[in-house]
């Protein structure tokens, strides 16, 4: 109590309601008496935002510390969601606000829902990156998060009759609150021309004549760590014309004409590339990618001379982190910027460039390598590309040097890939011009040594290291199950909010009815949390005692989607063979977005909805078995499905999926995994044991193995298991699409003649393992008894410990 005689908290409430509604008048220009929920969405972000603003410019701001190394990951991809629980919970200001707004008569729950998603991302690299922002503040690491301000995020996903439909995404056309403009932040990025070369003194000069200059402006957004620790800056580029009108043509009457310039340079930063694992290949793909790093660039090599003078210290003051080979183009443009800017020897340059920089791979599908046909290359970046066959030839040499005796090494580890047109291997570049490598998780680590780089890796041995994905305990656990956090601060103590590896001590009561009765009901009330959207959503009902059995993540191939369906067809034929017989009830929850163009994924999305549609009509399978495809799946809607799912299916062919995030988030919240050893999956059973996990299929080196032995073929998978070839028998002929009889024919003679992805290979094992989850299903005290086991052993999987490994071994920065 304080001398008013009001408590503290009261004090606090009274505050942020006079905040509020400040914000409310003087900002949204608004009486709150009219004010939409949008509207209490900006006054209450603007709000929060004047608490952040204060640490961000403070003493605590962990950026302002000159003379400490910096780390900037530079990713095409921030998938960050919705801001304001993150950065009230972040804060401490979540309860506080909520009774202010309370106060005002607004539920803080519709002020949530108003906010639009930034989804400047696909899935889990650009999600990744997200989590890793928000753990850099966490542990104080000054760390600065460079990126793209796409006005359009990830496209929204309709499901029309069952297809997919996108829709542009808008989450800018109202402005967001939580930026900053910086208009004094702008550089000059250059595109195409020529280069000239001059020789000054016997010594040869490149002087890059461009023909094209476009502007990048700066906005930045504040990344609140845990407790508010420290505040780190995101800071993304949009692009705008160097000269907005043409006044020229503008004068002459051409009024359209004069902003074509306008147009066509803002094009870079208009829209995310909707392509998850394949390369777009396109021109204005590499003039983003180029766009964005030349910026940043520029602004870190400004503040690292503003503070240190010169930039021979550069690789002791920052790191930097590529975040895939999206910005791997950065490796030239160091070298450009020292060479041709700065006048340093190449020898000096190269210390300097190859000491600083580091690069994560996420994936080894050969068909999301990034390459880019060289004409395209030095059309845009005319001296880049020099540079790049200087590095080249140099690394070449080297190589020719110290393996005499094996030539054929040479056209692996190049550059430049000689087969089909000549290309730039941007995998190749990144890794020779980074002093490490990480892949993210062992297996995918011990592939990427086995397979992609396992040339380069024995001639520059020793640079590849794993890091295995991790996530915020913040936003996946204590924001989005607040249930389950509050039972364990109870169970674990408080600390547990701050060493997740307290959450271990809910172990010790595993056996016990009363916490697994407590552990029980918040799942429950969860899931039923979930039926309400799925009725408002889809306007039928999902009983929240069945089991929830989820797959949500981007639509792809490889991830296997269809074995899932293929299974549950299975299920469905089972059940109405058998009705009496004691199933385990079902929801089978499925989301994600295909790519726009992937004909293939987006026929399966149609399969799904066209089996759902067939399923939940059926009168002879009620309540045993329902099929959900929620539309639109995004940060948001993973925040609900996630803390209500039973079941995470990550069944990818082994040796495919190169971590996986969306199986520690499912994990942590007490879901059961069914799953290949692939990516984490592996990680996940060795912390929770063999007998809390259903692992079934071939392992990547079975895989492996079969494919080069070529044999048993889909044929022989199929002719050996007569469930199988039953279901692909309904699926072929039509039995989910009456309409169109051939609809999914396509998919049916894929699997009988191909197989890329091995489903008739691991289909009879994940049967098995299906029904060993019903059979523990329908002993709900030793389910419970297993999701606890789970979460308490999730500990390892906060990015916490991901990014701290980062900064000890590879940026060494402290922590
Ligand atoms: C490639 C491209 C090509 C050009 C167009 C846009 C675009 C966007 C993304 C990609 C590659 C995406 C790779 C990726 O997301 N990998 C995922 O990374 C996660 C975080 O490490 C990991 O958990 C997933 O297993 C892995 O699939």
């Amino acid at each position: 109590t304080n001398t008013a005689g009001t408590s503290d908290y009261e004090q606090a409430i009274a505050e942020a309601k006079a905040a509020i509604i400040a914000k409310m008048t003087l900002s949204v220009g608004k009486d709150p008496g009219y004010a939409t929920d949008r509207d209490w969405f900006v006054a209450t972000a603007l709000a929060a935002r004047d608490r952040v603003t204060h640490r961000f410019l403070g003493g605590k701001r962990a950026s302002k510390a000159d003379g400490k190394k910096r780390v900037y990951y530079l990713s095409l991809e921030f998938l960050i969601g919705r801001q304001l629980t993150d950065v009230l919970y972040n804060f401490e200001l979540y309860d506080i606000f909520r009774a202010a707004l309370g106060d005002l008569g607004v539920d803080i729950e519709r002020v949530r829902e108003a906010e639009p998603d930034a989804a400047l991302g696909n899935g889990g690299l650009g999600r990744l990156a997200a989590c890793f922002m928000e753990s850099m503040a966490t542990l104080g690491i000054p760390a600065y998060g460079y990126g793209i301000r796409y006005d359009h995020g990830l496209f929204r996903q309709v499901i029309k009759d069952g297809w997919q439909q996108e829709f542009p995404e808008t989450w800018l056309e109202n402005g967001t609150p939580w930026e900053f403009l910086r208009s004094d932040v702008t550089y000059d990025i250059r595109f195409g021309g020529s280069v000239e070369t001059k020789t000054v003194n016997n010594v040869p000069r490149f002087i890059w004549h461009p023909s094209e200059v476009v502007h990048a402006v700066a906005y930045d957004t504040p990344i609140v760590g845990w407790r508010g620790s420290n505040v780190n800056p995101l800071r993304l580029w949009s692009a705008r014309a160097a000269d907005p009108i043409a006044l020229s043509l503008f004068n002459k009457g051409d009024h359209v004409g004069a902003l074509s310039d306008q147009a066509r340079s803002a094009a870079i930063s208009k829209v995310l590339y909707p392509s998850d694992e394949t390369a777009a290949g396109q021109e204005l793909r590499l003039r983003q990618e180029y766009f964005f790093v030349s910026a940043s660039l520029q602004d870190l090599i400004n503040r690292h001379i503003r503070i240190y003078g010169d930039l021979y210290s550069l690789p002791d003051r920052a790191a930097i982190q590529l975040n895939d080979t999206h910005p791997a183009v950065a490796i030239a443009e160091m070298m450009r910027i020292l060479l041709d800017d700065h006048n340093l020897r190449w020898d000096e340059a190269w210390r300097i460039t190859s000491s600083t920089f580091s690069y994560t791979n996420h994936t080894l599908l050969p068909e999301a390598l990034e390459t880019w046909p060289l004409p395209l290359f030095e059309r845009l970046l005319p001296r880049h590309l020099q540079i790049i066959y200087f590095i080249n030839n140099l690394h070449l040499e080297a190589t020719k040097k110290n393996f005499p005796n094996e030539p054929e090494l040479l056209s692996s580890v190049s550059i430049i890939d000689e087969r089909d047109g000549r290309r730039l291997r941007m995998g190749q570049l990144a890794f020779i011009g980074s002093h490490t490598i990480n892949g993210v998780s062992a297996l995918h680590t011990d592939l990427m040594k086995e397979t992609t780089f396992r040339d380069l890796n024995r001639v520059y041995p020793g640079r590849i290291q794993n890091k295995t994905n991790g996530i915020t305990f913040r936003r996946w656990l204590q924001q989005s199950n607040p249930g389950l956090t509050k039972l364990l601060c109870e169970v674990c103590g408080e600390e547990v909010l701050d060493k997740p590896e307290l959450i271990k001590r809910l172990e010790e009561h595993a056996d016990d009815p009363a916490l697994q009765q407590r552990i029980a009901k918040i799942k429950r009330a969860n899931k039923v949390v979930l039926c309400k959207i799925v009725t408002d959503r889809l306007g039928f009902r999902v009983e929240a005692d069945s089991l929830f059995d989820v797959q949500i993540k981007r639509q792809h191939e490889y991830k296997r989607q269809l074995l899932n369906l293929l299974e549950t067809v299975a299920l469905y034929d089972a059940i109405r063979s058998n009705p009496t017989a004691d199933w385990a009830p079902r929801v089978k929850i499925f989301a994600g977005k295909a790519a726009a163009s992937y004909v293939a994924a987006k026929l399966i999305i149609k399969l799904a909805n066209d089996i759902a549609k067939t399923v939940n009509n059926d009168p002879s399978v009620q309540g045993k078995l329902k099929v959900v495809f929620l539309p639109n799946y995004n940060v948001s809607l993973a925040e609900k499905i996630i803390p209500a799912a039973d079941l995470s299916e990550q069944i990818s062919t082994a040796g495919m999926e190169a971590s996986g995030t969306g199986n520690m988030k499912l994990a942590l919240n007490g879901a059961l995994t069914i799953g290949t050893l692939d990516g984490a999956n592996i990680e996940i059973k060795d912390n929770v044991g063999d007998d809390n996990i259903f692992i079934f299929g071939l392992t990547a080196a079975e895989v492996e193995e079969r494919k080069r032995a070529g044999a048993p073929t889909a044929t022989d998978n199929i002719a050996a298991s007569p469930m199988l070839r039953q279901v692909l028998d309904a699926i072929g002929g039509g039995v989910f699409s009456p309409d169109d009889p051939n609809r999914f024919k396509p998919i049916i003679d894929g699997l009988r003649s191909q197989d890329r992805y091995m489903l008739t290979d691991d289909f009879d094992s994940y049967w098995a393992a299906q029904r060993r989850v019903d059979e523990l299903w329908n002993q709900p005290e030793k389910w419970t008894r297993a999701a606890i086991v789970n979460i308490a052993n999730m500990a390892w999987f906060s990015s916490d410990r991901t990014i701290a490994e980062y900064a000890e071994q590879i940026w060494k920065v402290p922590v």
